[in-house]
């Protein structure tokens, strides 16, 4: 990792982090291959303005046996955490120093598969969450906008073995997206590590 390179992004009311080589491109190749073959993705619909749609990307949902999540609306099917999804936790937990209970995988086949404009604000989140975002694979533009504004105030490149960090306020003044792409794009596997709080303390 460069040292003298700066992760911090110059967002006012944001607590962006960037870390463009988190992994070495062997690691990072041999963890995309493992995850898109052993994940039993789901592609869940979900009902916005009383239509029922489809999830434009697949997605899985491992964490803890004690942790209760709904997200967007709907509620994942829970898994277990597997060895290697375990070790990628210990590995994040360790070198942030950040606990993590849950990880939402994201799994964009093409350019048409794509996250719409949201904070991740759920109450279960807490006040201001950490958010790590790990990326594998094709590489996808994060967009960010003021939350309130349509003009897009910042885009940064999601490139193979790069980490994002979400924290402090962010999701009280920011909302992000991966937007569909005509351009050719390879598939991309994002993991979103997430500490889940307890139902009973709020
Ligand atoms: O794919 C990404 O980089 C965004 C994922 C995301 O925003 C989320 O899971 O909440
Ligand atoms: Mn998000």
């Amino acid at each position: 990792m460069d040292l003298f390179a700066e992760p911090q992004l110059p967002l006012a009311n944001a607590e962006l982090s960037f870390y463009p080589d988190w992994l070495d491109a062997a690691t990072a190749a041999q963890w995309l291959q493992a995850l898109v073959a052993q994940t039993p993705w789901q592609q869940p619909r979900l009902v916005i303005y009383g239509r029922e749609v489809t999830v434009p990307r697949l997605v899985a949902w491992y964490c803890d046996a004690d942790v209760r999540y709904g997200y967007s609306g709907f509620t994942h099917e829970t898994l277990p955490w597997t060895p290697l999804l375990a070790h990628i936790r210990e590995d994040l937990e360790q070198r942030l120093g950040q606990r993590f209970n849950g990880v939402l995988l994201n799994y964009y086949r093409d350019g048409q598969d794509s996250m719409g404009w949201h904070s991740d604000d759920e109450t279960e989140l807490g006040r201001n969450p950490v958010i790590a975002s790990l990326n594998l694979g094709g590489t996808r533009r994060f967009d960010l906008r003021r939350v309130g504004e349509n003009r897009i105030a910042h885009s940064l490149p999601l490139t193979d073995g790069s980490l994002l960090v979400m924290a402090g306020a962010t999701q009280h003044h920011w909302q992000h997206q991966v937007a569909k792409t005509r351009s050719l794009c390879t598939p991309r596997l994002n993991l979103t590590f997430r500490l889940v709080r307890p139902t009973h303390e709020h």
